[in-house]
């Protein structure tokens, strides 16, 4: 079955998935995108979601946590709320996360080869902490039009179950973009707190469970939430969202997005740079730049949200 079939999301406006994936040397009659199986591309469109996906070794990955936790001791403050938007602008071990091919593979089989990285937040839960994400659809004042991006949530340390990884409304997606509200509570760690008012039905979710070094895939209107860190470690993940080029953001605030893959005929956003080191002078002003923009965008987007509900 081809993705347009088992989805009608992305198959119809990239018809160019099914045709190149025929003509991928691996291609044996059914069987593969460039990453993910036919059957786990079904899922993904079927679904809303798609986990575990395989992306790094334990070495790898270690890698990255120290990275990212050397940084965290060198300023005396953990990545947190507030600050926790865009790091691939200023950090090369993020910026080979966002461009592993484990990743792009298995994005470019969701959403086409001609990708724009349009935003990560890094959502790190200490062991123990009451911290939370709300009920939400990310699509919600992101202001893409056409609705189509789509969420890897790359695991830095296990996220199980009882570590707070996330919880889906499967086939959510197919309800379209529901109402949000904000609601104020410091334990939230979305930006505005953002939470569906929308009745939806809460009776059979999935817990998306995810080891260190793999990742799962989210569509843009799935509904999902994470609970509290019950564990006795920390919980580390990056989720980075991904666009086809052909997608464009309707705020007035122009901004920025990173092509990580394929070419861009449309021009609807601002090139990112790649960092060449970390938190240089360059890599922080062009930081300051991108998430001054996003945050522009998405308060428009909000008073854009609340006018139209
Ligand atoms: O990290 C979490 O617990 C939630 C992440 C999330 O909501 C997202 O990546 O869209």
């Amino acid at each position: 079955m081809t993705p347009a079939k088992a989805g009608g999301n992305a198959g119809d406006a990239f018809p160019d998935v099914a045709s190149r994936r025929l003509a991928h040397p691996g291609y044996k009659g059914i069987t593969m995108g460039k990453k993910l199986t036919d059957a786990q591309i079904a899922h993904y469109h079927r679904e809303g979601f798609l986990y575990p996906v395989d992306a790094f070794s334990a070495e790898e990955t270690r890698r990255y946590r120290r990275a990212m936790e050397d940084f965290e001791a060198a300023q005396g403050q953990e990545l947190g709320k507030g600050h926790n938007f865009k790091p691939h602008l200023l950090f090369t071990w993020v910026d080979e996360i966002v461009h592993h091919p484990a990743v792009l593979d298995a994005v470019e089989d969701v959403i086409g080869p001609d990708i724009r990285l349009f935003h990560l937040s890094v959502w790190p839960k200490n062991a123990g902490d009451a911290a939370y994400v709300s009920w939400h659809q990310d699509a919600t004042y992101f202001g893409l039009e056409p609705p189509v991006q789509v969420t890897a949530w790359v695991a830095l340390t296990d996220a199980s179950v009882e570590a707070g990884c996330m919880e889906v409304i499967p086939r959510s997606h197919k309800l379209g973009q529901l109402h949000h509200a904000e609601h104020a509570d410091a334990k939230n760690l979305l930006s505005r707190g953002q939470t569906v008012t929308a009745e939806f039905d809460k009776s059979r979710t999935e817990f998306m469970p995810v080891r260190a070094g793999q990742f799962s895939l989210h569509h843009t209107h799935l509904i999902h939430n994470s609970r509290p860190n019950l564990s006795a470690d920390r919980r580390i993940g990056l989720g980075i969202s991904y666009i086809p080029t052909n997608v464009r953001c309707s705020s007035t605030t122009r901004l920025t997005a990173m092509l990580v893959r394929g070419t861009d005929r449309y021009g609807y956003f601002d090139d990112e740079p790649r960092p060449k080191v970390d938190f240089g002078v360059a890599e922080r002003a062009a930081h300051a730049d991108a998430v001054a923009r996003f945050r522009a965008s998405n308060a428009e987007q909000t008073r854009r949200f609340e006018t139209a509900a």
